[in-house]
């Protein structure tokens, strides 16, 4: 494990005024986005899709790193450049989503999950990073319900974010931690609160007692956000400030930065929480972004499968807006003025 080279590369992926984009999304998942579109879920439409986003000049500036499924870490641009090497002349980090997906968790019964992945994980680690990948995405999920989340689902997968983290680190790749708390319940903003406080709890103490260099990972967590089905939603400066107020008991100093999940939130939205909590301010580590759907759901309606300047124009607005949101100098006016 080269300690320098782990801390510089999670350095620069929350670098001010840049954040991740997450372009992640397994074959499955995409095929949900497409078909909203009527695009068909094929290789060559992915291919172009992906190209669109990676090729769309300036994006860069905002964009420190993108997460990519394997498809696309091997696939190339529709120019033939290989896509970890076309993000890597622009300055934008390559990296790779290495868990599995979310599976039933064994005895659960309570509609909970574990991530799996582990097996064959070192191998597969050596050839994404032969491949061009500098960092990694692993992402546990939580379920709030009237019984969950168990201790049992917490802590199985505590234990597994950090053996991948280990394992990452091992091979000089920086692991994104992301223990996603969904927000699709009834549940209150102080029930997610409290939620997110036990799990960060947890995954510290798996990183620590699994020797995790802190100063080497990137913790990708979701903001404390009541359940979309709560009656009470929550205004911007309430889930700013219950969000820092957890990150600021959990989260150690030693951690280079924190980029968020969207988690289903608007465009918007999840652009004004992460600007307030930058304005607001007070803390060590780089806040930034590393959305998936709040990034791409306006790109991917413009592009519709064909019109990629349209396609382009919606992402660098998201990308921009998302930088000066990282930077706390966002304001809703540049949205209308867009
Ligand atoms: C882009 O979506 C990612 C991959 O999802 P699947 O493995 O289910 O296909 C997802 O992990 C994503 O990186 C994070 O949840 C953040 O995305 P959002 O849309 O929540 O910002």
């Amino acid at each position: 494990m080269n300690e320098q080279i782990l801390n510089a590369t999670a350095k620069a992926m929350v670098a001010p005024g840049r954040g991740i984009l997450a372009a992640d999304e397994s074959t499955g998942t995409i095929k949900k986005r497409f078909d909203k579109i009527g695009v068909e879920n094929t290789e060559a439409n992915r291919q172009a899709y992906r190209d669109m986003l990676f090729t769309t000049p300036g994006f860069e500036q905002h964009t420190s790193g993108v997460i990519l499924f394997e498809e696309t870490l091997f696939q190339k641009s529709l120019a033939g450049v290989p896509f970890p090497e076309l993000l890597a002349s622009k300055g934008v980090i390559p990296g790779i989503k290495v868990d599995k997906g979310a599976q039933p968790l064994a005895g659960g019964g309570l509609e909970e999950t574990i991530t799996e992945g582990l097996d064959g994980l070192r191998e597969r680690l050596q050839k994404y990073k032969a491949a061009g990948a500098r960092f990694a995405k692993w992402r546990a999920v939580i379920t709030i319900n009237e019984e969950a989340p168990s201790d049992y689902a917490i802590h199985v997968n505590a234990h597994a974010l950090a053996r991948y983290a280990a394992l990452c680190q091992e091979a000089d790749i920086v692991p994104i931690v992301e223990p996603e708390i969904l927000m699709d319940g009834d549940n209150s903003i102080e029930v997610c609160e409290e939620v997110t406080d036990i799990v960060l709890d947890a995954v510290f103490a798996e990183l620590s007692a699994q020797q995790v260099l802190l100063e080497g990972i990137v913790l990708k967590p979701n903001m404390v956000v009541p359940g979309i089905k709560c009656p009470e939603q929550a205004s911007v400066q309430e889930v700013a400030e219950a969000t820092l107020r957890v990150l600021k008991r959990r989260v150690p100093i030693a951690v280079p930065g924190i980029a968020f999940l969207s988690g289903g939130q608007s465009d918007e939205l999840a652009t004004a929480h992460l600007d307030s909590m930058n304005k607001i301010g007070g803390f060590t580590w780089g806040l930034t972004f590393s959305y998936g759907r709040a990034l791409q759901a306006a790109a991917l309606k413009a592009w519709g499968g064909s019109n990629v300047e349209a396609g382009k124009a919606a992402h660098l607005h998201r990308a921009k807006m998302n930088g000066l949101a990282a930077l706390g100098q966002w304001d809703k006016s540049l949205e209308k003025a867009a």
